[in-house]
């Protein structure tokens, strides 16, 4: 059974999350109205992933917030996680796909076009695209498309979409604008002072984005 909202995507940075962990950032992060969270850490290797998304998932239970493993698929199903997030550089989506059956949420990055076109809507549940603009939190990105590169991929995709890259809570209004079904956010979270309410503030902006758009005056 895969059901997820995209609304607000918090994707775990380790180093980020140092002041208040991961489970707490998370746990934070859900109360303040996260409605999906990625384990991405790319240090710890399988056996450390496994740890840590066993404390997260213990912690998570009964909250309804899925939890996406980054790229290890391993470690995804060793947990059996909800879904499994790869890059263009990972394991590719159809093989994913093959060992994770059909009932896990698969998502797949996309930064531009020619990567966009080739997506399969049958094996791909969700993209990720970005960067919109440059961060330092992945400093090997790809180059930033801005709100007008998000739209026309997002067109070209078809599928849900989740924007990343420097995004924080005004840029809400934006993300949904060009067609994104919610924003991904690491920074505008992880280490912030109080990530509840931080979390809080982008989630109450995409309530009143969607309520305006609903009631335009
Ligand atoms: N993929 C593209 S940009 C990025 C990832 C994982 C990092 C986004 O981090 P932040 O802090 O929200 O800009
Ligand atoms: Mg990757």
């Amino acid at each position: 059974m895969k059901k997820f909202d995209l609304s607000l995507y918090l994707v775990l940075d380790p180093d980020l999350c140092r002041t208040h962990s991961m489970v707490e950032t998370t746990m934070a992060a859900i109360a303040g109205g996260a409605t999906i969270v990625q384990l991405r850490d790319k240090k710890v290797g399988t056996d450390g992933l496994i740890r840590i998304a066993r404390e997260l998932m213990h912690a998570m239970k009964g909250t309804g917030v899925p939890l996406i493993v980054n790229d290890d698929i391993d470690a995804a199903i060793a947990i059996g996680a909800d879904g499994l997030h790869v890059g263009q550089d990972d394991v590719p989506s159809s093989a994913a796909r093959e060992r994770l059956g059909r009932d896990k949420i698969i998502g797949l990055s996309i930064e531009d076009e020619a990567v966009a076109r080739k997506v399969d809507p049958n094996v791909v549940d969700y993209v990720g695209i970005g960067p919109v603009f440059a961060t330092p939190t992945k400093p090997d990105h790809k180059p930033a498309i801005g709100f007008d590169g998000l739209s026309q991929l997002i067109k070209i995709v078809g599928l849900p979409s989740v924007a990343i890259g420097g995004l924080k809570r005004d840029h809400v209004e934006p993300v949904l604008k060009s067609g994104a079904n919610g924003l991904a956010v690491v920074s505008a979270i992880c280490g912030q002072p109080d990530p509840e309410s931080a979390a809080a503030r982008i989630s109450a902006a995409l309530k009143a984005t969607r309520a305006k758009d609903m009631n335009p005056i």
